[in-house]
C-alpha cells in the first residue's frame, strides 16, 4: 500500500495553492488549499481511520473537494489533478519556491516578463540588472533575491540532522532486522550527533554481503543508485541526502565502525597511538608492521596484539579508556581517555523536566493540557511553559493580562497532579533593543521563571549586541537565556555577539544558559559548552516544542550536551520536583533588592 504522510499531503496542498496562485486562478480557490493544509496540521486524529468512516468533511476547514483528494491520496499516493496542474510550468520553476522571500507574485513576475524558468536563469537576471528593472522589484530587492541564492547553494548536501533522523533511524532498523545482518549500526557525523551532517555511513557486519547491499539499494526510501559495489555501495535517499553501506565481516566490525564514525582527526590521533605501539591501524584491522615499516616505531619489540571484539578493545588496546562517538572531534578526549578523566556523560534518561514551550496562547499548536499529557507520557516530572511576550507579535505574543490568565490557568491545572507532576509558568521574554525586557518586574515576579530571548533587532554591532544581552541577563528574574546567537542552522547565521562574554555575564549573574534543543537552532553550540561549564554556569536543555511531538527534541539536545562534555551535574533539568523549584528561584532570590 502507497504511505502518503498527513504531512506530505499537506505540503502537496500548499504547493498546489502556489501554482493555482501563478495561474492567477481566484483567491477562494487558493485558500480552499491553503486552508486545508494547515487543518491537516493541526489534525491529530488518525487520517486514514477519518477516510474510511467517511468523516474527514467534519475537519474543519476542509470541505468536500478537498476530502476526495486526500482520499485519492490515501489510496493511490498520487494525485491526478495535481500531476495535470504541474504540466502547465516549467520544472526548474519548482526549484524557485525554496528561495527564501520569493513568492508566487515575484515568481510569476519573472517568468512572465524576463522569460526565466529556473534559478540560474534567475541568478543571471538579477545579476545583469534586468530583475531590478521590473516594475515593484528595484535593486535591493534583486540583491536579497541574489544572496537567497547564494546562501541555498552554500548550504547544499548538508541537512540538519533533525531533517534527516526519522530517516536514518528507520533504515537502521530495518537493516538490523534484516535476517542476513550481523550487526548494523550508523557511523559518521550522524553518530558524532553532529548538528549538521553531510551523508548518512552504515556500516553492516554479514556474511551475505550481496544480499544485503542489494536490500539497501532497492529499498524504498532510495531514489538513486551512486555506486553498487561488492563492499560499498552509495545510494541519493528521497530526502536528498547520500547514504553510504559498507559491507565487512564481523571480525572488521568493530575497526570499520571506529574507522567510519571518524572523526578524521580523531581517526589519525589513534592510527598514531598505534603506530607507537608497532602497529598499524585501518578500517579493517589492527596488525604489526612489517619489519621495514617497523623501523620506525619507537620502544623496542613491537607489542602483541590484544583481541579487539568491539570497539571499547580498541580502545582499551590503546591504553585509553573507551571514549563516546560524540567526543571525537579531536578537542582533547584523547588525553582525557588517558589520564581517565572522561566525564560520565548525560543520558537522555537522566532528564527529570523541561522548560521553554509554548501552547496555543502564543504560536504554539497545542493545548497546555496536550502539552502537560505529552511531558508525562514522556515520563517528565515537569514542563516548563514559556510562551511568546508582547513584543513578538507575530508570533501572538502575550500581554500581561494574558500571561497572568495562563499563569491561573497553571496553577489550576497543577491542583489535578496530585503533587506526582508540575507545570512551571513561565515567559520567553522578548530582549527589547536597548536591552531591557518586555515586562517589567512586577509581571515577572509573578512567574515561577523567565527565558529571555532575542528575537528582533539582529543587525548590530557586536559590543552593542553584546551589553544588549547582558543588561537583560543582569535582571534578578531573568532564571535562564534563550538561543544565546539566534542562528537557525542552514538559514540564517548568528548575530554578530562576544559569546564568553555573554557566558562571563551569566557566571557573574547566576544565569542558566539554555541549550536550545529544536534542531533548526541547537544553541548554544555545543564548542562553547566546555568553557560555560568550566566558568560554572549550569545549562537548560529546552526542546522549544511548538507541538506536543516537538518535546522529543529533548533527544537532539541530549546529543549535543554529550558533544559539549556535559554531565548530570552540569544540567539543571536533571534535578528532580522537589528541588528544581529552589534552582528556580536561586538567583532572583540572591539579587532582588531587599
Ligand atoms: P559528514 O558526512 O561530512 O557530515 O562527516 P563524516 O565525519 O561522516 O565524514 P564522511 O562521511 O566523509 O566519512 C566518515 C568517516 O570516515 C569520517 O568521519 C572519518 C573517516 N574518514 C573518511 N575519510 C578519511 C580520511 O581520509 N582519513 C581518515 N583518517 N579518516 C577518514
Ligand atoms: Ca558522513
Ligand atoms: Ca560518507
Ligand atoms: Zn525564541
Amino acid at each position: 500500500m502507497p504511505t502518503i504522510t498527513k504531512n506530505e499531503i499537506a505540503e502537496l496542498f500548499e504547493a498546489i495553492a502556489l501554482l493555482l496562485e501563478l495561474k492567477g486562478e481566484n483567491v477562494f480557490k487558493i485558500r480552499a488549499y491553503t486552508n486545508a493544509a494547515r487543518a491537516l496540521e493541526t489534525f491529530t486524529g488518525d487520517l486514514a481511520k477519518a477516510v474510511a468512516e467517511n468523516q474527514l468533511g467534519e475537519i474543519p476547514g476542509i470541505g468536500k473537494a478537498i476530502a476526495e483528494k486526500i482520499t485519492e491520496l490515501l489510496a493511490t499516493g498520487e494525485l491526478a489533478y495535481y500531476n495535470k496542474l504541474k504540466v502547465d510550468f516549467p520544472p526548474g520553476l519548482f526549484e524557485m519556491f525554496d528561495i527564501q522571500g520569493l513568492g508566487p507574485k515575484k515568481i510569476k513576475a519573472v517568468w512572465e516578463k524576463l522569460g526565466v524558468t529556473s534559478v540560474p536563469e534567475l541568478e543571471a537576471a538579477c545579476k545583469d540588472g534586468r530583475v531590478a528593472e521590473l516594475p515593484g522589484f528595484g535593486k535591493k530587492t534583486a540583491d536579497n533575491i541574489l544572496a537567497a541564492i547564494e546562501a541555498r547553494s552554500k548550504y547544499a548536501g548538508r541537512f540538519r540532522i533533525g531533517d534527516i533522523a526519522p530517516d536514518a533511524e528507520a533504515l537502521l532498523e530495518e537493516l538490523r532486522t534484516h535476517p542476513d545482518v550481523l550487526q548494523a549500526s550508523i557511523a559518521g557525523s550522524y553518530r558524532r550527533r553532529k548538528e549538521i551532517v553531510g551523508d548518512l555511513d552504515f556500516i553492516v557486519a554479514t556474511n551475505a554481503p550481496e544480499e544485503v547491499s542489494n536490500f539497501f539499494i532497492k529499498h524504498e526510501q532510495v531514489e538513486s543508485i551512486i555506486v553498487n559495489g561488492a563492499t560499498k555501495s552509495s545510494v541519493r535517499l528521497k530526502s536528498g541526502i547520500q547514504a553510504d553501506l559498507r559491507v565487512v565481516k564481523t571480525s572488521e566490525f568493530p575497526f570499520a565502525l571506529n574507522y567510519f564514525t571518524g572523526s578524521k582527526e580523531h581517526n589519525i590521533v589513534l592510527r598514531s597511538r598505534a603506530l607507537a605501539r608497532g602497529w598499524t591501524l585501518n578500517e579493517y584491522r589492527l596488525e604489526q608492521l612489517s619489519k621495514l615499516e617497523g623501523r620506525k616505531s619507537k620502544g623496542g619489540a613491537p607489542q602483541t596484539i590484544p583481541d579487539v571484539y568491539e570497539e571499547r578493545d580498541l580502545y582499551r588496546a590503546l591504553e585509553l579508556d573507551y571514549i563516546e562517538p560524540e567526543l571525537r572531534e579531536d578537542r582533547g578526549e584523547i588525553a582525557a581517555a588517558e589520564k581517565h578523566e572522561l566525564p560520565q556523560l548525560l543520558q537522555v534518561e537522566n532528564l527529570r523536566g523541561t522548560f521553554h514551550n509554548h501552547t496555543t496562547a502564543s504560536d504554539g499548536k497545542c493545548t497546555l493540557a496536550e502539552m502537560a499529557d505529552a511531558a508525562q507520557e514522556l515520563g517528565l516530572q515537569y514542563l516548563g511553559i514559556a510562551d511568546h511576550s508582547k513584543a513578538s507579535f507575530q508570533a501572538h505574543g502575550l500581554e500581561a493580562d494574558r500571561l497572568l490568565a495562563q499563569v491561573a490557568e497553571i496553577r489550576e491545572l497543577n491542583k489535578t497532579f496530585g503533587g506526582h507532576f508540575r507545570i512551571f509558568a513561565g515567559v520567553e521574554c522578548d530582549v527589547l533593543k536597548d536591552g531591557s525586557l518586555d515586562f517589567p518586574d512586577e509581571v515577572l515576579a509573578q512567574l515561577d521563571y523567565v527565558v529571555a530571548s532575542v528575537h528582533a533587532s539582529f543587525t548590530m554591532p557586536e559590543a552593542e549586541m553584546t551589553s544588549r544581552i547582558i543588561r537583560a541577563i543582569s535582571n534578578p528574574y531573568v532564571t535562564m537565556l534563550g538561543h544565546l546567537t539566534g542562528r537557525i542552522l542552514l538559514s540564517r547565521e548568528s548575530y554578530q555577539v562576544n559569546v564568553p562574554a555573554i557566558i562571563d555575564a551569566a557566571a557573574a549573574t547566576g544565569t542558566i544558559i539554555e541549550l536550545n534543543a529544536s534542531p533548526w537552532r541547537l544553541d548554544m553550540d555545543w564548542r562553547w559548552w566546555p568553557l560555560a561549564k568550566e566558568k560554572g554556569v549550569r545549562c537548560a536543555i529546552n526542546p522549544d516544542a511548538h507541538h506536543s511531538s516537538q518535546l522529543n527534541n529533548l533527544w537532539f539536545g541530549v546529543g549535543i550536551a554529550r558533544k559539549g562534555w556535559l554531565t548530570r551535574n552540569d544540567v539543571v533539568n536533571c534535578l528532580p520536583l522537589g528541588q528544581i523549584e529552589a534552582e528556580l528561584a536561586r538567583k532572583r532570590t540572591a539579587l532582588r533588592p531587599s
